[in-house]
């Protein structure tokens, strides 16, 4: 059956994520990276950075080598992995057919959204749009019919690309690719290639099965089926995630309620912002609390009604907050987590409600 498959992809991720955050570094080269002085390697750069040669994986020296001026950072994981789940939140209202490849890319099976009047590109430019107007990052789309495709697509066009390929134009865009544009050949297998003639994706399409399996053994085939566009449209489907959560522990043990309910009313505020992401309602509200002594202590409660917003989930949360904390211990770290999550039932508006 004839598949749309999506691959999304976030432009120089860790990079845009610090710019989006320090607008002084728009613009610049930015460099995200192990250790700035003699050790460490590169883990990605800005486009801006790219320019000078620099890119992941390279040492941190040699980028400082080719990009003295650049702006080094260290990376901020927590940050970049709550991110990718709101990334990840979001394509989930697409979808429920999503694979998950990295914090930075998946794979969306939007064959059923597809219609006339919403062919996959523009659905694939909805969903770059939301994430932008969400999340304030550009990323870029492959549009393809197998995985292989939609992953080479993506590519294409960075960063903010949309890029699609179809049976029109599939050969002529495979067969115009530099040979090591094609997944498994790395540095040292292309100069090999190239020394053998083979520079581009029509010379490999050019070579039989039987020839690539003699060189290359089982990589031979894969290659001869590359050079054909032939790839897997099968996702390898996420389990569904089971609760959405937030905690902060705090810098120094505190045993001030006013101080601690700010940092709990602020943590639901941003469990509502993912609630709303997904566009679901939370049937079960856990609180949790470690205490100084690095004991946790857990309440939850069953919401009558689905909770859906801020006020909501705080009128909870104080309630269990209160019943599990003890005036004389000072705590470390709150959270409050939802689940029993649900799909938003919307009322259909009747004239009383206008009145
Ligand atoms: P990529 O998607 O490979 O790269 P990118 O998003 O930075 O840039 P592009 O626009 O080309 O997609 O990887 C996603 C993130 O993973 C990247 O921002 C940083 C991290 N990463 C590493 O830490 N080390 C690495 O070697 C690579 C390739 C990525
Ligand atoms: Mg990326």
């Amino acid at each position: 059956m004839e598949r749309r498959i999506i691959h999304i992809d976030m432009d120089a991720f860790f990079a845009q994520v610090e710019q989006r955050d320090h607008p002084e570094y728009r613009g610049k080269p930015v460099i995200v990276g192990g250790r700035t002085a003699s050790r460490g390697v590169v883990a990605t750069a800005s486009y801006e950075a790219r320019k000078f040669g620099v890119h992941s994986a390279m040492p941190t020296r040699i980028a400082h080598q080719l990009c003295p001026d650049g702006i080094y950072v260290r990376p901020r994981s927590d940050v970049y992995k709550s991110i990718s789940e709101e990334i990840h939140e979001i394509l989930g209202t697409y979808t429920s057919l999503i694979e998950p490849l990295s914090l930075d890319e998946a794979y969306l099976d939007i064959t059923q959204l597809v219609n006339r009047d919403r062919p996959a590109r523009k659905i694939a430019i909805e969903i770059q749009r939301e994430i932008y107007d969400k999340v304030g990052l550009t990323s870029s789309a492959g549009v393809s019919y197998n995985k292989y495709l939609a992953k080479m697509a993506s590519g294409m066009n960075k960063p903010s690309g949309t890029t699609v390929i179809h049976y029109d134009n599939f050969q002529e865009i495979l067969w115009n690719l530099d040979i090591g544009e094609f997944p498994g050949v790395g540095k040292v297998t292309r100069e090999k290639m190239i020394r053998r003639g083979i520079k581009t994706g029509r010379d490999l399409y050019d070579l039989s099965v039987d020839e690539l399996v003699e060189i290359y053994g089982k990589r031979g085939r894969s290659f001869y089926n590359k050079a054909r566009g032939i790839g897997t449209n099968e996702l390898t489907v996420s389990r569904e995630r089971k609760s959405i959560g937030k905690e902060k522990t705090f810098d120094y043990d505190i045993n001030n309620d006013e101080e601690i309910l700010d940092v709990l009313e602020r943590l639901c505020g941003e469990v509502v912002r993912r609630l709303d992401l997904k566009d679901v309602a939370a049937k079960t509200v856990t609180v949790k609390l470690k205490t100084d002594n690095y004991v946790t202590h857990t309440k939850q409660m069953v919401t009558d009604n689905p909770v859906m917003t801020k006020e909501e989930l705080y009128q909870y949360a104080y309630h269990l907050y209160h019943e599990l904390k003890d005036a004389d211990q000072y705590i470390r770290l709150i959270g409050v987590t939802t689940s029993s999550l649900e799909k938003r039932q919307y009322r259909n508006l009747t004239i009383f409600d206008f009145l």
